[in-house]
């Protein structure tokens, strides 16, 4: 006998999807799972009727997502690693605050390297319960993606594009449309409330094996360094000197440019030499970095700061949090970083 298909599972953590007005503004929301068979209600019969089943899981305190933190992340990806391996479920749905929705997506993805089903992150820009909200439409798209079993990894769906989660950014502060992949094309689209997979652009047709989940206890010991003209050494050296401090990324100019500035560069490569883990990325949301293309630039390579080529800031910051809390060496960390893991680069 054919086996009944498996539901998909919601994991809802909070943000604006999910929010109610307050005294003080918008605040997140509890009793969502009545909420959402409310809205879902309301949709057109003959896509109520084949929508996917699923089940739900609310997080014990929703957040908004600026709150959300390393070890928010760490959470939800044992979270999702332990209803993995129960094997019930044919993808998951995370519902999230939009504002730090692509870190957390992103160190989702180093986190379930090589995961075999759909992991799709969604949040809203309207409360479920605003007029001409777009939560309902968001979460009807993420639900139709996690049951398409050719997604095997952790994408971003959000006003009807699926991205990489690894690549995409929160790009406007009020309109639906509020996500970009600046460097890497869409997943896919819903087209007339069809999922639609752009064949070829997923992880699961560029690199399979076995689920290789990793799972270390993560620590805040990541700093973001954008440059400023002017910018100088014992700014630099206040951000990289504390014994905590294991790994900055620096936004650097253009193509991959920095002050020519030797007391600057000695502060980052007395840095590295210490062991700490240097990455640089471009001010440029499109585009990749090549360090030492000018002389301007040269001084970052010597200093020992590794490229990040094309990566989004969150992919870079994310990763440099994934790898400072493995037991690695210094020289396996960087190698580490200049590989894809999840497709983020
Ligand atoms: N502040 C909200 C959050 O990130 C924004 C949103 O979800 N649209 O939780």
């Amino acid at each position: 006998m054919a086996q009944p298909p498996r539901p998909l599972l919601v994991i809802y953590t909070g943000g604006t999807l999910g929010m109610l007005p307050s005294v003080a503004g918008l605040v997140p929301g509890g009793d969502f799972g009545s909420r959402l068979t409310t809205a879902l209600a309301s949709l057109p019969p003959a896509r109520q009727a084949d929508l996917p089943a699923f089940e739900l899981i609310e997080t014990p305190q929703p957040i908004d997502s600026s709150a959300a933190t390393p070890a928010t992340w760490q959470g939800l990806a044992r979270l999702i690693a332990e209803q993995h391996a129960r094997q019930r479920y044919a993808g998951i749905v995370v519902l999230h605050g939009t504002d730090t929705l692509t870190w957390s997506a992103a160190s989702l993805a180093y986190q379930l390297q090589g995961i075999d089903i759909p992991v799709v992150v969604t949040g809203a820009m309207q409360p479920l319960e605003a007029e001409r909200s777009d939560a309902l439409d968001n979460i009807e798209a993420a639900l139709r993606f996690a049951a398409e079993p050719m997604l095997q990894e952790v994408a971003v769906c959000f006003a009807g594009k699926l991205l990489r989660a690894t690549r995409a950014r929160k790009w406007q502060t009020q309109a639906a449309d509020a996500f970009n992949s600046p460097n890497y094309p869409p997943l896919g689209e819903l087209v007339d409330h069809r999922p639609v997979l752009y064949p070829s652009r997923g992880l699961a047709e560029q690199q399979r094996g076995a689920p290789r989940f990793e799972l270390p206890d993560y620590q805040s010991k990541v700093v973001r360094i954008a440059l400023w003209p002017g910018i100088a050494a014992w700014q630099v050296a206040a951000w990289l000197e504390p014994a905590e401090v294991q790994g900055a990324l620096l936004e650097v100019w253009g193509g991959g440019n920095a002050p020519d500035d030797p007391e600057l560069l000695g502060v980052l490569a007395r840095a590295s030499g210490e062991g700490k883990l240097l990455v640089a990325l471009s001010q440029c949301p499109h585009g990749s970095i090549e360090i030492g293309h000018y002389a301007a630039g040269r001084g970052l390579a010597d200093a020992g700061v590794l490229c990040a080529d094309a990566m989004t800031p969150e992919a870079t910051f994310t990763k440099l949090v994934h790898l400072l809390a493995q037991p690695l060496d210094h020289a396996e960390r960087r190698q580490r970083f200049l590989t894809p893991l999840a497709g983020e680069r």
